[in-house]
């Protein structure tokens, strides 16, 4: 049986977008934080990483279908923090954007990553941003990292 699987490791010619919403920006700014450590621990350079801003989650398959429109980067990694509140609104929000984020995945076939946290309260964010939980960020670059890496084997 021959193996087929994507290791963690960039040669510095990667170039990634992070698209990540401001809304709830005390989350996201944390997993901004662990998606960037991720890359430059992987090999990644900082001026190959660009960071796109979108007002919330519900914005970002737009921002997403655009950048793969270009076709300028290897990899786009999503960051965003949907918090539950006492109306729907979380419903449409969360919905939208996680199936937004995988059509265009889908219809460009890129290497995405999906690091949007869908919670019900803003404890359970914090914790996916850096503290008991670990960091939601750097998980969602590290997927990116090991799809880029499958990508060019398969
Ligand atoms: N956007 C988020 O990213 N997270 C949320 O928790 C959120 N809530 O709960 O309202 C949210 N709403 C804004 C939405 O993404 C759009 O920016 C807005 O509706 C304008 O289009």
């Amino acid at each position: 049986m021959n193996k087929i699987e994507g290791d963690l490791r960039l040669d510095g010619s990667e170039r990634v977008a992070i698209i990540v919403s401001r809304f709830n920006h005390l989350i996201t700014d944390r997993l901004v934080e662990g998606a960037r450590d991720s890359f430059l621990r992987h090999g990644g350079i900082d001026e190959n990483l660009d960071l796109v801003l979108v007002p919330g989650a519900y914005e970002i398959p737009f921002a997403l279908n655009k950048i793969l429109d270009d076709d300028a980067y290897n990899g786009v990694c999503c960051l965003g923090a949907v918090i539950r509140g006492a109306t729907p609104h979380f419903d449409y929000v969360s919905a939208e954007a996680t199936k937004g984020i995988a059509t265009s995945t889908l219809k460009y076939n890129a290497c995405v990553s999906f690091g949007l946290l869908t919670t019900d309260t803003i404890e359970q964010a914090i914790e996916r941003a850096g503290t008991k939980a670990g960091n939601k960020g750097f998980e969602a670059m590290n997927s990116l990292i090991e799809m880029m890496s499958l990508y060019k084997k398969i």
